[in-house]
């Protein structure tokens, strides 16, 4: 027995004393804080130079000193990132040790039929699957939803909108709801998923759903990114932008989010194809963004509220992100914003920013919210939903009902807000 154990120590030692053997790097999350400029510009470089994913902020020029960057760092750079970061002294952590099990785990569809078992709205879907059920709930509910056909993406995929009108009043109006702007951030799509669900289930049981219902029509894009959803599923979980191909370099992918006009492709956008923040070639120049904003053109005579899913972060936004002036009703629109978060806070337990774009993030010109709002939408908001960056875009799926039931709990307190403020009651005139 022991001249056995000899003899596969020694046909295996070149195994055994390989570095790293018995700890194989996995792709990571680090979370840094740079503390003088001199890191900020390393980091700048980092994250541009090496194969590597900026979480936080969305992209380089955003890194800023005594400000928490959290990147991703896939195995095959780990060292060269590790060695840079130590060599100039740059403390760093590990968030996440081994990100590609929660992907895998994520992918996995392990029950049954995973279109109609009891937790389809707490795991993540496939595109695919999210086409079938939005087939499903409109047929299963043919009175009350209607889907509509708004454009296609840049690879041709349907935009479809649900529209959710549980009456025919007249003169009815309506909210917005869009998910999955950006590519990588799953637990929007699921948060579409989750509101009508819970629209559909609970009107009539539940008074504020059936309140907001009862005096407003919703319209629902699921994945309003579906071609970079797609590419979050089978190539690369960290793409954020759309995949149309830049006639320039060849990059591919505009920020669907800084492709809007309201200040387009100022600071906090950038020109360049090959970056996560690229503007595109002009304003609206992407398929995607010329449905939404055609649709709510189309539109801006009813829709009164404008919401914009997206994580990781945390935080309650509003008008503007394009410009550090406030937006004409800043007042309501932060009052409105801050209840939202108290009641998250008091029945969560869970604390959210909140404020204008420009003030609490950063600049970010071409932004929906702030293309909608000078529309004429005057309630728009994003939010960026769980988590602060425990797993930041890998969030698991056990979290999905918590952040999901959160972003509902600001949805229906800003939307009754906006109904109170815009709408005389529905009670029938007095008589003198
Ligand atoms: O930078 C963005 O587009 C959003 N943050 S994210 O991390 N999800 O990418 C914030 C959007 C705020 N609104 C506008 N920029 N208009
Ligand atoms: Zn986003």
């Amino acid at each position: 027995m022991k001249t056995l154990l000899i003899l596969f120590v020694l046909m295996n030692l070149d195994k055994l004393l390989r570095p790293g053997h018995c700890t194989e790097t996995r792709d990571q999350i680090l979370t840094i804080t740079p503390t003088t400029q001199e890191q900020v510009d390393i980091l700048k470089n980092v994250s541009t130079q090496y194969e590597t994913a900026l979480w936080q902020p969305a992209a380089p020029q955003y890194i800023k000193e005594e400000t928490e960057v959290h990147l991703f760092v896939p195995a095959n750079s780990s060292e060269t990132v590790r060695d840079l970061l130590q060599t100039h002294a740059i403390t760093h952590e590990v968030l996440l040790a081994n990100a590609n099990e929660l992907i895998e785990m994520q992918t996995r569809n392990d029950s049954g039929d995973p279109r109609s078992s009891a937790t389809f709205y707490e795991r993540y879907h496939s595109l695919e699957d999210i086409y079938y059920w939005i087939n499903r709930t409109q047929q299963d509910n043919p009175s009350t939803v209607e889907v509509i056909l708004i454009g296609s993406s840049s690879e041709k995929r349907p935009l479809y909108v649900l529209k959710l009108s549980m009456n025919n009043r007249p003169n009815k109006k309506a909210m917005w709801i869009d998910c999955g702007i950006h590519a990588r951030e799953w637990v929007s799509p699921a948060f579409c998923l989750w509101f009508v669900r819970h629209s559909l289930s609970f009107y009539r049981q539940n008074q504020d759903i059936t309140h907001i219902l009862d005096n407003m029509d919703v319209y629902v894009l699921p994945v309003m990114n579906p071609d970079g959803y797609e590419y979050t599923w089978t190539t690369n979980r960290m793409w954020r932008k759309n995949r149309s191909v830049s006639k320039r370099s060849g990059c591919i992918g505009v920020d669907l989010n800084r492709n809007f006009d309201a200040n387009w492709c100022t600071e906090g956008a950038s020109d360049e194809p090959c970056t996560e923040i690229y503007c595109g070639e002009f304003p609206e120049s992407e398929p995607e963004t010329q449905a939404v904003a055609d649709f709510l053109r189309k539109n801006k005579d009813t829709v009164q509220l404008y919401l914009t899913i997206h994580s990781y972060s945390q935080m309650l936004l509003f008008p503007y992100s394009c410009t550090l002036e406030e937006a004409e009703n800043h007042r309501d629109l932060y009052e409105m914003v801050q209840e939202a978060a108290q009641k998250i806070r008091r029945y969560y337990r869970n604390n959210y920013r909140y404020g204008s774009g420009a003030k609490t993030i950063y600049l970010a010109p071409g932004g929906s919210d702030d293309w909608a709002y000078n529309l004429g939408i005057k309630y728009a908001f994003t939010f960026e939903l769980q988590d602060r960056g425990r797993y930041g875009f890998l969030l698991p799926p056990s979290h999905i009902p918590k952040a999901c039931n959160e972003a509902l709990t600001a949805v229906k307190t800003i939307a009754l807000k906006v109904i109170e403020k815009t709408q005389a009651p529905t009670s029938p005139p007095r008589t003198l």
